[in-house]
């Protein structure tokens, strides 16, 4: 049996992107299906409130947020690496075109397919959001979220220009991972050649190149099943002190850690270790028994609770 179970549900695009470095890697996993809305039990249990989707867990380790989840898998199984490139500019790329086209995206999708939306979903993207959704302005906003993806995908097809099969050259790496779940999402919803992608041939290609990487080795597991792998292992995370920590911050200090942009419900747990890119908290859950819970840094803002 693996040990790498993702919780995630099918639609999700940023499980798209795990999904899909898990097929790059050619790993074997376990599927646990999440709801697309909140309450999602089974995962707060484990996270300790985290609430977004994918969520990684390997044991009594949970790795939330996929910047951390593709680390994590980068250095439990470094062969084929998600940086053919270098690190740096592989990362920069990537935050910059997921954080720009996500949102519109999904907007779009929202806006123009409410049938393919369940009871209750903007209602609760709206709490998850902390705006207000309102599905006539969303419909009016179209036009503009059009006009920034395309600027956005040209960028991304102009690096493509000189005939590169991926984003940094001749491999696919993190950077192409990251910019294609957007691109996925709306090919989804909207047909291979949806607005505004019908643009850029090059991307259409390139987003084919990467949809054939697959998914690796997918078997189900139940939620159930997943606490019960949580409340019978140890974690991996060990006591490490960070001697460039801006403020000082020491193992066993109490902190909440919450995502900075969207589903800001802090998670509350003792420091085990931290460095420039992760921080790791223990928490304890009265059905699972002690787990670690680990984040990334950029995106998550840590305060003493
Ligand atoms: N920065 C997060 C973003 C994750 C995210 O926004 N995921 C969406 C689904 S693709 C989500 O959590 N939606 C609300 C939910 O699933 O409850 C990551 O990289 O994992």
């Amino acid at each position: 049996m693996t040990d790498i179970i993702l919780h995630h549900y099918d639609i999700s695009p940023y499980s798209e992107k795990v999904r899909t470095g898990l097929g790059l890697k050619g790993l074997a996993w376990a599927s646990v299906e999440l709801p697309v809305i909140m309450p999602k039990p089974n995962l707060t249990a484990l996270t300790g409130g985290y609430r977004k989707t994918p969520v990684l867990q390997i044991g009594a380790d949970i790795y939330c947020d996929s910047q951390l989840i593709m680390r994590e898998l980068e250095r439990r199984y470094p062969t084929p690496s998600f940086y053919p490139a270098g690190h740096g500019a592989a990362d920069a790329l990537a935050w910059w075109a997921e954080k720009t086209t996500f949102s519109p995206a999904v907007s779009i999708a929202f806006a123009k397919r409410p049938d393919a939306l369940p009871e209750g979903f903007l209602e609760d993207r709206a709490k998850f959001s902390g705006r207000n959704i309102d599905p006539i302005a969303m419909m009016a906003a179209v036009p503009n979220l059009l006009d920034q993806l395309r600027a956005h995908f040209d960028w991304l097809d102009q690096t493509l220009a000189d005939g590169r099969s991926f984003l940094q050259g001749p491999a696919a790496g993190l950077a192409d991972l990251a910019a294609y779940h957007p691109v996925w999402f709306l090919r989804q919803n909207f047909g291979s050649a949806a607005a505004p992608l019908d643009g850029f041939p090059r991307l259409l290609t390139w987003a084919e190149r990467i949809a054939a990487i697959g998914h690796g080795s997918r078997s189900q597991m139940s939620a159930q099943q997943a606490l019960d792998v949580a409340r019978d292992a140890t974690s991996i995370a060990r006591a490490t002190v960070d001697p460039q920590d801006p403020i000082g911050r020491k193992p066993g200090q109490t902190v909440t850690v919450t995502p900075d942009d969207t589903g800001r419900d802090p998670v509350v747990g003792e420091l085990v270790a931290s460095d420039v890119h992760e921080i790791v908290i223990r928490r304890s859950d009265r059905e699972i028994g002690e787990v670690c819970v680990h984040f990334p840094r950029a995106g998550f803002v840590v305060a003493p609770a």
